[in-house]
């Protein structure tokens, strides 16, 4: 290592006196004027993780659904997923050294990871659209190669596509091509393949209406919509020719205030989705005939697409396990319907997506999706195997067209990570197939109300909590506090934890009406301020 270069480089993305970072659940997150030495410190990272593992390291810049103001940054290991824990330790390290101590804690985390610094190194980077990405995306590539490291810069991409790119350049193109045209030759053949199928449940052409959050999920799936447009058409709204990126719309926006975005028009009945800002999560959601809005959330898609699953494997006689991974914010409903109808086991893990990926991976086919949209079907190669050699093989036509369609299932799902494109073609493929309209689909269970708020606290870190976040085990008292509020309701549910992306707590609640889940959530609130160091407002009552 070249660390009076990496000195010198370094001066030119100083690091703001006395600040500190933590790389968090999704990455470094904040605002974007704070992250120009992190993003030059990422990519020294990179360049070491990528000698360690011997392979290619993903950079993405991007905040996801937070604010345009903000911006971020996260490292995609070798087969697409998260970066691994004792790294994440090392990037917090690495990303709050003060100026001085930069070489050494570089030579440090070289050693503790036993980095051989002969190896080569390669790094592919990806943005999104912010107008803060291309020059922080400049800064990673400035720390990518005062260490030598080699590049490829992707420019704009979603964050799945980074991931999927990762994941071909480490399978040697097995996977699929590392380019934007192979990921959407892969995912549209799949497509196409997997509705043929369908031929005969068709109102024609169908349509969809898609809310791109003004993000960057606007322009790729307009590229993209030409490849698969003899099955279906979309419409795009909010592709960012006007809009605020994440204002008033996105997966997160529509989840989180159970309403539509603006910017969409809606006829009644008809299906629409939005993707969040850098397109790895996807909603569903209509209005009834009688104006009601309706969320269908990646809760019902993991229903939709677990019962879709269950008929093909059944038919190849095959048995290989499916297990479903949710968190603790899926919807009571989800879970039992799982559970009790769909007899698939259900397991539930911390939030954030390295933990239901990990969980996922544990099953033939695992199938993982977070309430708010985020999630995938992963197959193991095992699994992928065998169901390829079926479809070759099979004699009977009914039993060999099962397989043949568990293939494409296989192709169509980003194996890498949570992608909005991919989910959304699987799930418009299993409408047409099933020929099921929104409305049916949303029909599978009916969700228990539910609310969700913020609560503000002097340290979050306060609350710690055990059993996949459903319980809290500090601070003392808390719990219990909950329990009894809880034990005032019908079928109700209340958690807390501290938020992993925001300076705050977070508490959910459900119950048997809207009302119930309100007043529970703001008594549970209420129970946090007192318990947990509250600061500011005290938590009011009505929303
Ligand atoms: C991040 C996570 C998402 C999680 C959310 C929770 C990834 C790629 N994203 O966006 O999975 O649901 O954080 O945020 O892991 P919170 O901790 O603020 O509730
Ligand atoms: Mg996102």
């Amino acid at each position: 290592m070249d660390l009076d270069a990496v000195t010198k480089q370094s001066a030119l993305h100083a690091k703001p006196d006395g600040l500190t970072l933590q790389y968090g659940t999704a990455g470094f997150r904040t605002k974007a004027e704070h992250l120009d030495h992190v993003m030059f410190r990422m990519g020294l990272l990179a360049v070491l993780r990528s000698k360690q593992t011997k392979s290619t390291i993903g950079v993405m810049v991007t905040a996801s659904h937070n604010p345009e103001e903000d911006n971020g940054v996260k490292l995609v290991d070798p087969l697409g997923e998260m970066l691994a824990p004792s790294w994440e330790e090392h990037a917090t390290c690495l990303a709050n050294a003060e100026e001085q101590d930069l070489p050494r804690v570089l030579v440090d985390i070289g050693e503790k990871a036993a980095v051989n610094l002969h190896q080569d190194a390669f790094v592919v980077i990806g943005r999104d659209t912010r107008p803060s990405s291309e020059k922080l995306s400049q800064s990673v590539i400035d720390g990518v190669t005062v260490l030598g490291g080699q590049f490829h810069d992707y420019g704009l991409l979603t964050t799945p596509q980074l991931h999927y790119m990762v994941y071909c350049r480490n399978t040697s193109g097995q996977y699929g091509k590392a380019t934007i045209e192979g990921y959407y030759q892969k995912l549209s053949a799949a497509f196409v393949e997997l509705t043929k199928q369908a031929s005969c449940s068709g109102d024609g052409q169908r349509t969809l209406k898609v809310d791109c959050a003004n993000g960057i999920g606007a322009l790729k799936l307009r590229e993209m919509k030409h490849y698969f447009s003899q099955g279906l058409s979309v419409q795009l709204f909010n592709d960012g020719t006007k809009g605020k990126l994440n204002h008033l719309c996105g997966a997160d926006f529509v989840k989180s205030h159970q309403k539509p975005p603006q910017g969409i028009e809606m006829k009644s009945n008809e299906r629409c989705c939005s993707f969040d800002g850098d397109a790895d999560r996807i909603i569903y959601y209509y209005h009834d005939a009688d104006g009601q809005f309706h969320l269908v959330d990646g809760d019902k898609i993991a229903a939709l697409i677990s019962s879709f699953l269950k008929e093909p494997l059944l038919e190849i006689g095959d048995s290989l396990s499916l297990g479903v991974v949710q968190t603790a914010y899926a919807n009571g409903s989800s879970t039992r319907y799982l559970e009790e109808v769909m007899k698939v086991p259900v397991y539930c893990t911390k939030t954030g997506v390295k933990h239901l990926h990990h969980k996922a991976q544990e099953f033939d086919i695992g199938v993982y999706f977070e309430a708010n949209g985020h999630g995938t079907v992963l197959f193991s190669k095992a699994a992928e195997m065998k169901i390829k050699q079926l479809a070759k093989e099979l004699e009977e036509d009914k039993k060999r067209k099962a397989a043949k369609m568990l293939e494409n299932v296989i192709d169509l799902f980003n194996q890498a990570t949570g992608d909005a494109i991919s989910d959304m073609l699987v799930i418009e493929a299993i409408l047409a197939l099933k020929g099921l309209t929104v409305q049916q689909w949303d029909a599978l269970y009916t969700d228990l109300p539910n609310r969700q708020l913020k609560v503000k606290v002097a340290d979050r870190q306060v609350i710690s909590t055990t059993d996949a976040e459903r319980q809290a085990v500090k601070p003392p008292g808390l719990q219990e506090a909950i329990n009894e509020l809880v034990k005032k309701y019908r079928l109700s549910r209340a958690f807390v934890r501290p938020s992993g992306t925001e300076d705050i707590v977070r508490v959910y609640a459900e119950a048997d009406s809207q009302e119930n889940a309100d007043s529970l959530a703001y008594e549970v609130s209420l129970a946090v301020f007192q318990l947990a160091g509250g600061i500011g407002e005290r938590p009011q009552p009505g929303f």
